[in-house]
């Protein structure tokens, strides 16, 4: 267990290297985490001693389970430099009365982390699968098309529908269409609801959908990103060939990696952008499958949590809330000074195994600006 925490802890302090020196508030927690996992590893050497570098050794978890986490390609600061992040950015609302959204699950190979390949199950081919974002009162017809091998089903968890219908299996080649109205303001999962679930939903099949509140609007936010947690179980370190999914590693609810949307620590080498003064607006979805959330921004505290996603009122001032498994919630931040701000869960297992991006408020020294 020792020698996965350092791992990821040395994979992340080089990603971190590339934003420079603004990074030196999660610098310093790993940093300090680093030096326990190495105080803790003398003591117990027969435990882990790594066999050459970090990004190669594997350790023992729990219960006899083999860990991978931390585990990158060598070349690991420039495949996560060259990579096209996940959009977080909020995408334009959808318009008209009857808002159709066609999803289609396919099959493929993807990357959680630098060059940790993993064979998920993918709407639209990622995963997450695509933000939807629609308005309150709108009719929303969902199509999901099963280009998979095996039968799957789209549960959408804003839809008040009998799920024995609508979120029913759907055989390879076959599609469903449903409908339901997007009454219920808030930040929603959608997801897979085959069972065993805990597999589909661990390899990758979940997304989040924006019902925009329109009786009582928010206040205005200047950016908006939809950002959703999710854990990965491995059955190999994924580098010379896709890694799929461990049943043991998820029932012992022991991840290699944890993301925000779907790739460890991509908004750290990316980070999401904010002018001083502006009402930075997140959208948080956890879709586990089992780990909650628990979402704060270092140096700020929260102005606005709509908490579970009741956006019917907020609370103010607070510096950590909870987003449970298959729950939502919405955080607004207003940062006037210029600097890096990770965003991440202050559950820290989470960020060492690569749940922490950055919100880069201005132009701070020592950071190019991009
Ligand atoms: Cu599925």
């Amino acid at each position: 267990m020792k020698t996965m925490a350092l791992a990821v802890l040395v994979a992340l302090l080089s990603l971190a290297a590339l934003v420079g020196t603004t990074t030196a508030v999660v610098s310093a927690d790993v940093a300090r985490q680093a030096k326990d996992d190495a105080e803790a590893a003398t003591q117990n050497p027969g435990q882990d001693a790594p066999a050459g570098h970090v990004h190669t050794g594997a350790s023992a978890g729990g219960a006899g389970l083999v860990s991978y986490a931390g585990q990158t390609a060598e070349n690991a600061e420039d495949l996560v430099a060259k990579r096209q992040p996940f959009p977080a950015e909020m995408p334009p609302i959808a318009r008209g009365e009857v808002v159709d959204v066609a999803l289609t699950l396919k099959d493929v190979v993807i990357e959680v982390a630098p060059g940790v390949k993993y064979s998920a199950w993918g709407f639209e081919g990622g995963a997450p699968g695509p933000p939807i974002h629609v308005r309150e009162g709108q009719e929303i017809r969902i199509t999901l098309t099963n280009g998979g091998s095996i039968p799957h089903s789209i549960d959408f968890h804003a839809a008040r529908i009998a799920p024995d219908q609508a979120f029913k299996d759907v055989n390879p080649g076959e599609s469903i269409t449903y409908t339901f109205q997007a009454d219920d303001p808030g930040v929603f999962m959608y997801h897979c609801g085959t069972k065993p679930v805990l597999a589909h939903i661990a390899n990758g099949m979940y997304g989040a959908i924006v019902v925009e509140p329109a009786d009582k609007p928010l206040p205005a936010a200047d950016r908006e990103y939809v950002l959703v947690s999710s854990e990965w179980y491995l059955n190999g370190p994924g580098l010379d060939q896709p890694a799929a999914y461990d049943a043991a590693k998820a029932h012992a609810i022991q991840p290699d990696w944890v993301t925000w949307n779907g790739y460890a620590a991509q908004y750290v080498a990316h980070p999401l952008a904010a002018d001083p003064g502006e009402t930075v607006r997140f959208w948080v979805v956890a879709a586990g499958p089992s780990l909650d959330t628990d979402f704060h921004v270092v140096g700020t505290v929260l102005d606005r949590a709509w908490v579970n996603g009741d956006m019917t009122q907020y609370q103010t001032g607070v510096q950590t809330v909870g987003v449970p498994a298959g729950g939502g919630a919405v955080f607004d931040v207003e940062i006037d000074e210029e600097g890096m701000y990770p965003f991440l869960s202050h559950s820290f297992a989470s960020v060492d195994m690569g749940q922490v991006g950055l919100l880069k408020v201005g132009n701070p020294k020592g950071t190019a600006s991009h």
